[in-house]
């Protein structure tokens, strides 16, 4: 399955691209410095262009499991969403990587957005499990929706094939 229906929102597997989604957010898979390294953070900095990280330093940094918004600069998307997640051997992985993910689903909320889409944050240069990903990013998203919420749409998208496939099998 690559829909769900939660409540009055949906949850929507793709796979591809992040930077290329029109969605009202894209997450971006930060670093507590909020410093725009290689990943998902390369590929916004090099679309979304220098306003991002100029918005980012203003704001200067946050902690794991924080998640903090600017605008999307020259990206489809009008705002991202930088979330930190864990570094896998740092300690206390699994709770981070939940509060990522909801700290971002409360900043849609906040911020009165209704579209966002997630990569699967921590399992690149952090190293983090994606089966173990897929299922920490699922859960507290459907667990968040079934809640007050007006965010109509979380999408999921998925670099690669294989990681498309444990979020799909996840989400059955
Ligand atoms: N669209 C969607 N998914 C992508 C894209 C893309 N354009 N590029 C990579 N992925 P990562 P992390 C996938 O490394 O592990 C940076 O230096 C990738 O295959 O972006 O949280 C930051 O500045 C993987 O499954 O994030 C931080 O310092 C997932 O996105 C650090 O890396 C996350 O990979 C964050 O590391």
């Amino acid at each position: 399955m690559k829909e769900l229906k939660v409540g009055n929102s949906v949850i929507s597997l793709v796979q591809g691209d992040i930077t290329e989604l029109d969605t009202d957010v894209i997450v971006n898979a930060a670093n507590a410095q909020l410093i725009l390294g290689g990943g998902v953070a390369g590929a916004i900095k090099k679309k979304g262009g220098p306003k991002i990280q100029q918005e980012c330093n203003k704001i200067g940094g946050t902690f794991v499991g924080g998640a903090v918004i600017t605008t999307g600069g020259n990206l489809k998307a009008k705002h991202v969403i930088h979330a930190v997640g864990p570094r896998i051997g740092e300690g206390d992985e699994d709770l981070k990587l939940k509060n990522a993910t909801l700290n971002s689903l409360k900043l849609m909320d906040e911020y009165q957005l209704k579209t966002i889409a997630f990569p699967a944050i921590s399992t690149g240069i952090f190293g983090y499990p994606i089966d173990r990903c897929a299922k920490i990013m699922i859960t507290i998203t459907k667990e968040y929706l079934q809640g007050k919420t007006q965010i109509r749409k979380v999408i999921f998208c998925l670099f690669t094939t294989s990681d498309f496939e444990v979020f799909e099998k996840e989400l059955n």
